[in-house]
């Protein structure tokens, strides 16, 4: 497992800081958004840290892969997918990342406008 110990992200991993998680496979993890933008708001992460999207594609496509497919999964669970839901990469402090652990948000339940804000 790759891990850094002062990664938010990672210690939801660990099992150190509580998350409502949603959904889990055997190397990604889907959990709630700590402050909902949407009434499904979910992120999903690789266990494996990764500081952002670019550096996931970069280093594994195959659990890149496993994040879109964890996205989708969670978006069929949780009943939007029929209806549409977006998912989201903030790549870099310039497009709103934050938490420097690769994320997906899946967001759904409500009309999503476009263009982003
Ligand atoms: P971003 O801005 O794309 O890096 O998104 C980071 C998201 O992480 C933001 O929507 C809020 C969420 N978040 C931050 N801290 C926590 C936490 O401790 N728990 C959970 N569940 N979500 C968190």
């Amino acid at each position: 497992m790759v891990s850094e110990t002062d990664c938010l992200f990672c210690r939801i991993v660990a099992k150190e800081i509580p998350a409502e998680i949603v959904y889990e496979t055997d190397r990604t993890l889907a959990f709630r958004d700590v402050n909902p933008q949407a009434p499904t708001h979910a992120l999903v992460i690789p266990k494996d840290h990764y500081p952002d999207a670019a550096a996931l594609a970069a280093a594994d496509h195959g659990l890149a892969d496993e994040v879109l497919r964890t996205a989708h999964a969670v978006a069929e669970q949780e009943g939007v997918a029929g209806s549409g839901y977006r998912m989201v990469f903030n790549t870099g402090p310039g497009a709103g990342q934050t938490v420097f652990h690769v994320h997906a948000h899946v967001l759904g339940g409500r009309g999503l406008t476009w263009p982003p804000g």
